[in-house]
């Protein structure tokens, strides 16, 4: 059995007493332990900023890397070692920011990973400049006459480009974020979980938060696509907070290829015969006899 304490760090934490990233990580701790996932089983993967220190936190695989190239990291381990469970955790400038790119198209990919952000809609390791998702308007540390764009809407981003599990979780309700993180951590594919996580120093307080967190209504069918991007829209006013969009897992990235080799982490596979890479190598290699077609 998984246990709490097997996942207590002796690392000393940076972030700010009272800091909703300390919700973030209790939850996170509460549903491995509830899946029953010890430490050598999950991979940890951050970029850089407050949030990307996370992984530091838990005993545990991790990967803290450059900033907003956790995705491509993610996904190589994903792929290297199936049987671990594979999770991002790492801030929105550093995953719709700086990394947005690599988001987009892991999207479209389906690599069995699960993606959290941390989104205190802010740059907060660098002292309080715009992200991609702060609210059109703000007055920051950089943006002295207010922020000039709409924000990014990632998670509607993600139901159009093809993912199948899209949530948003609020840092304060430790509970509801700890049953959304195990659903996403149980779900096959890639999992999104974007969580509004307050910046206590460079933004509004939690409660201005709290009052706009609304849980997604009863009655919504998380199947329902239409109904779920128009759940994901960040007006800035309210925020819908649960399960947003949820469809049968589908093919994974690398599921043609476990297909051909076995779901076994490739450090235990044989290597590929020299005669079959050299084959593959010559199939690649440009031909300088055949005339263009173009
Ligand atoms: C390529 C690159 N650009 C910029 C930086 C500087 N930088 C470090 S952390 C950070 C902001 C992090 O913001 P976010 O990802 O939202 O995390 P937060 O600190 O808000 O949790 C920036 C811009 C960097 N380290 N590398
Ligand atoms: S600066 Fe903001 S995000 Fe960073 S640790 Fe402090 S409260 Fe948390
Ligand atoms: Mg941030």
């Amino acid at each position: 059995m998984s246990t709490l304490e097997e996942y207590r760090s002796d690392i000393e934490n940076q972030w700010c007493p009272g800091c909703p990233n300390f919700g973030l990580l209790a939850a996170l701790k509460r549903a491995l332990v509830s899946l029953d996932l010890s430490p050598h089983k999950i991979c940890l993967v951050s970029g850089i900023g407050q949030a990307a220190k996370l992984p530091h936190y838990l005993n545990c695989n991790l990967f803290n890397g450059l900033h907003g190239r956790a995705i491509p990291v993610a996904i190589g381990i994903s792929v290297a070692n199936p049987t671990l469970k594979t999770i991002v955790t790492s801030g929105d400038g550093c995953l719709y920011g700086e990394g947005g790119n690599h988001l987009l198209h892991a999207f479209r990919r389906n690599p069995d990973i699960t993606v959290i952000t941390h989104n205190n809609r802010i740059y907060a390791l660098t002292k309080g400049q715009g992200s991609p998702t702060t609210r059109r308007g703000e007055k920051t540390r950089l943006q002295f006459d207010g922020v000039e764009l709409d924000p990014a809407q990632i998670l509607a981003t993600a139901i159009v480009h093809g993912c199948t599990f899209v949530a948003r979780g609020f840092a304060g309700d430790l509970g509801g974020l700890a049953n959304l993180f195990e659903e996403a951590i149980a779900h096959r594919g890639l999992s999104f979980i974007d969580v509004i996580q307050p910046c206590i120093i460079w933004d509004r307080p939690v409660k201005w938060y709290k009052e706009r967190a609304i849980p997604v209504p009863a009655d919504h069918d998380p199947a329902d696509r239409d109904r779920a991007i128009a759940l994901t829209l960040d007006t800035g006013d309210s925020f819908a907070v649960g399960i947003l969009y949820r469809t049968p897992p589908k093919r994974t990235f690398a599921a043609s290829y476990y297909d051909r080799i076995g779901n076994e982490p490739l450090a235990k596979l044989p290597l590929l015969d020299r005669a079959i890479i050299e084959d593959r190598l010559d199939k690649m290699r440009f031909d300088t006899e055949t005339p263009s077609q173009h």
